[in-house]
């Protein structure tokens, strides 16, 4: 199939102006009307990661035009439990929004989502401007002002949660919701932010488990990658951006009537319920 010498060159926009905003347009429908699509690349089979960043700059720019302030920044399918769970092989970004965040305990209504899906996160609220494509895991730590607990619900706009990266990427990496909650740490107090325990909860009972090295050995890794996306693109990643690192497990269904707890060593909980 792709193989090296015809695998399409993923950092070449192959798509024209008016396909990429009819493909923006057709994902914000999508969103908005709770309606499932089928994934991009049955119209775009040769649509290629970088085509798939144009959508998702068209749909941040209809986002921002109708008022929503963008907060910082997501990495997804950063685990190896994420990437095996939705048979891809690599991590894609994606923004955030204000009309993306929800309070802590908050109730999250599933009537204007497709088929939402909760994932565990550990959230970086940066309070230094990172630029480059030489940043490391220190240059971040010191680069941060606190760690906190993150719930991300994510909903993909695409027919049975299947999706290429391409498809995806074009989606905004699924993002639907954030909570953020629990105790924010500074990343001083903390000895190691790669031997964190989370464990989550639905209804009561434990449904998955893992340590933050789960996120490419060290979650700091997952804004490295962000800062080398936004460097390929011109831009650096604000002081005052919130990060989400990527689930730390596979993502769990939510139903109305569904909780969901995180407990994550050292950083307190977090929780959301579902209702209709
Ligand atoms: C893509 C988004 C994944 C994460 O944290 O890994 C993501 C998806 O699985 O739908 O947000
Ligand atoms: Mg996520």
């Amino acid at each position: 199939m792709n193989d090296s010498t015809t695998r399409k060159n993923s950092k070449s926009v192959t798509l024209s102006e008016p396909d990429i905003d009819s493909l923006a347009d057709r994902v914000l429908q999508a969103q908005d009307a709770a309606t499932p699509i089928g994934k991009l690349t049955l119209d775009y089979p040769d649509m290629t990661i970088a085509d798939g960043y144009e959508v998702q700059k068209a749909l941040r720019a209809r986002w921002v035009a109708r008022g929503e302030r963008v907060l910082g920044f997501k990495a997804g399918l950063t685990s190896r439990a994420k990437m095996e769970q939705m048979g891809v092989d690599a991590p894609g970004f994606g923004i955030l929004t204000s009309a993306m965040a929800r309070p802590e305990n908050s109730a999250i209504s599933v009537t204007d989502l497709i088929h939402p899906r909760v994932e565990a996160e550990l959230a970086f609220m940066m309070k230094d401007e990172l630029s480059g494509s030489a940043v490391s895991v220190d240059d971040v730590l010191a680069a941060t002002d606190y760690v906190i607990p993150a719930l991300e619900i994510i909903d993909s706009r695409f027919e049975q949660f299947k999706f290429d990266l391409e498809s995806v990427i074009a989606d905004n990496c699924s993002s639907a919701r954030f909570v953020t909650g629990g105790r924010p740490m500074n990343v001083d107090q903390l000895d190691d932010l790669r031997t964190l325990g989370v464990v989550i909860e639905k209804n009561g009972n434990i449904e998955e488990m893992a340590a933050t090295a789960a996120v490419l050995n060290h979650p700091a890794n997952a804004i490295i990658e962000i800062v080398r996306h936004l460097h390929a693109h011109g831009e650096s990643l604000p002081a005052g951006s919130l990060i989400l690192t990527g689930g730390v497990t596979a993502a769990i269904p939510a139903a109305a009537g569904d909780s969901m707890v995180a407990r994550y060593q050292h950083l307190g909980s977090i929780s959301v319920r579902f209702v209709v």
